[in-house]
């Protein structure tokens, strides 16, 4: 073989060794082919599988007030996203108005996967006049029924978050500015106590709470977007209700933060969204993955965002 051959077969070798690498990488935003927002990350029964469910944002939104449309997305490798579509939309609610479907979470409770989410009820000013609706599915991948609403959790709030206890107890935390938090019943219809204010040892809570447990502590983190600081926080404490200790940052960059955490073939990962990819707006967002990692005293280390993503796992 001449030299000007061989030199051709190795730049073309490296090329598909450099396409291959790129392909083992997430890339942020993970998801591109339509805009999604507010992602809620989850492991059901199939330890193997991790599903992301998303709000979703017009590609042509000005404000929240028309965002629609629910989606599941599902990965075995953290590279590749299945879009399972749409499987909650505000025309198959029988309350509420058209849009305005804010940040969603998901449980899993005696055989049914259920989404829990703010909706408004009637046409509203920003964030008022919400109630929690619930849907249910016997399926992770939806599509999900509307079964009604959560009593005592309305008005002025969004951003519900389920937590699941070791011993199988859940607790749904919400709120605007005031975080709050609320045994559920078995039923996930109704909560099983009144609701108690939460104490973050902080005063700079604005929305998009997420709570989740690693080795014992309990970690609040929320976003603190528009009170002085920028982007999430979070604290630590020994039980559900708190009081938490504030630590500071998790998400110090993304002004207007709704996060949630995972762990996933032994990694730990940091779900969140981004406004500028491609034409993004506050109102045009997109979902993107981040590791997340832990001090030896279990504080975080701060996120740091990336185009780069997370790589494949097995
Ligand atoms: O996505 C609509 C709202 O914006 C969410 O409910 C908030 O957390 C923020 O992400």
């Amino acid at each position: 073989m001449n030299s000007t051959k061989e030199n051709a077969l190795s730049i073309a070798s490296s090329l598909v060794f450099f396409l291959m690498s790129i392909s083992l990488l997430a890339q942020n935003p993970i998801i591109r082919h339509v805009r999604t927002a507010d992602p809620s990350a989850h492991i059901w029964d199939d330890n193997g599988t991790l599903w992301i469910y998303t709000s979703g944002d017009p590609d042509d939104a000005v404000d929240y007030t028309t965002m629609d449309g629910y989606r599941a997305f599902s990965t075995t490798d953290m590279v590749n996203f299945k879009d399972h579509g749409v499987i909650l939309h505000s025309k198959d609610i029988s309350w509420g108005v058209p849009g305005f479907m804010f940040a969603p979470t998901f449980a899993f409770k005696n055989g049914k996967y259920y989404c829990i989410y703010p909706h408004a009820y009637d046409s509203v000013e920003f964030k008022d006049k919400f109630y929690c609706g619930v849907a249910v599915s016997d399926v992770p991948q939806g599509p999900f029924k509307d079964i009604g609403i959560i009593e005592g959790v309305s008005g002025n709030w969004i951003d519900p978050c389920v937590f699941t206890d070791d011993d199988g107890t859940s607790y749904l935390y919400w709120g605007v500015y005031q975080p709050k938090v609320a045994k559920l019943k078995d039923n996930m219809l109704e909560l099983a106590e009144e609701p108690r204010d939460i104490d973050y040892g902080e005063d700079n809570f604005f929305e998009a709470v997420y709570m989740h447990k690693k080795d014992g502590l309990y970690y609040f983190s929320y976003n603190t977007g528009t009170r002085g600081q920028k982007g999430g926080d979070y604290s630590i404490g020994d039980n559900p209700y708190g009081p938490f200790e504030h630590k500071g940052d998790i998400n110090p960059w993304q002004l207007q933060d709704h996060h949630s955490i995972i762990e996933f073939k032994g990694q730990w990962y940091f779900f969140y969204h981004v406004d500028d990819w491609n034409g993004g707006t506050g109102f045009r967002r997109n979902t993107c993955v981040e590791y997340l990692d832990y001090n030896e005293d279990g504080t975080l280390v701060p996120v740091k965002r990336t185009k780069k993503g997370v790589e494949a796992v097995k």
